[in-house]
């Protein structure tokens, strides 16, 4: 019962290797008819650091409600000829709407945040990127204190960042909603490396209030490849 309803959703999951699935092929997808990405695991691969009903509920309906919306809310402005990329609109934002800010952002953030989680993952990152952290924030140890306490404190809605900044340095931050630091109103800027959703959407179910809880459980599917293989398309 259980396989036939994973292979229900089949459609929805690719493999981690699926070109859907990287986050340079998304937002590089014009703005024509922005499309749900699939998730690179199956809804209950995050177990238990993140519930399966959560995972669907995150995908199927938050994620695939900002590209409806997304969709919608560029189609109303009628740019027939305009086929930004979702890249072009979040650093352009300020052109835009509410709706186009509220749905675009919210398209990239969770591209992005699906692509950042495995399996058993957790962990050390390699390389530049351990090099960096450690430089910039002492340890890992310090980082992910550091991080995980600007998660904890943002008010209401948001998400709290790892970014590399226009120095080329490693910042830590928050924006509200579902703006992102890509965005040109965004007062904390940069490419984004490392994100986490702070929406009580994100762990409600599971941890209800707690959201320290789901902080400290979610370091353990930080999927770290993926990081590292940002922060090093960002710094080269
Ligand atoms: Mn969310």
């Amino acid at each position: 019962m259980q396989k036939a309803a994973l292979l229900g959703t089949g459609s929805l999951i690719a493999s981690a290797s699926g070109a859907t699935s990287r986050l340079e092929n998304i937002l590089s997808e014009p703005d024509n008819a922005f499309t749900l990405p699939a998730l690179p695991y199956a809804y209950d691969a995050l177990e238990p650091s993140i519930d399966k009903q959560t995972m669907e509920i995150h995908h199927t309906k938050h994620h695939q409600a900002y590209v409806n919306n997304l969709n919608k809310a560029l189609s109303d402005l009628q740019k027939t000829t305009d086929k930004n990329s979702l890249e072009d609109i979040c650093k352009n934002v300020s052109k835009y709407n509410t709706a186009v800010r509220n749905n675009a952002g919210g398209h990239y953030n969770h591209s992005l945040f699906w692509t950042l989680m495995k399996p058993a993952g957790g962990g050390n990152p390699a390389g530049s990127l351990m090099d960096a952290i450690n430089s910039t924030f002492s340890s890992l140890e310090n980082f992910k204190t550091t991080f995980s306490d600007k998660a904890k404190t943002v008010f209401g809605s948001g998400w709290a960042w790892l970014v590399v900044d226009s120095n080329k340095k490693l910042s830590i931050g928050t924006t509200p909603n579902q703006d992102n630091p890509l965005m040109d109103i965004s007062e904390f800027k940069g490419t984004p490396v490392l994100g986490l959703d702070v929406w009580e959407h994100a762990y409600y179910l599971k941890y209800q209030n707690k959201r320290p809880d789901y902080i400290s459980a979610w370091w353990n599917v930080v999927n770290w490849d993926e990081v590292s293989r940002l922060y090093s398309l960002v710094i080269k």
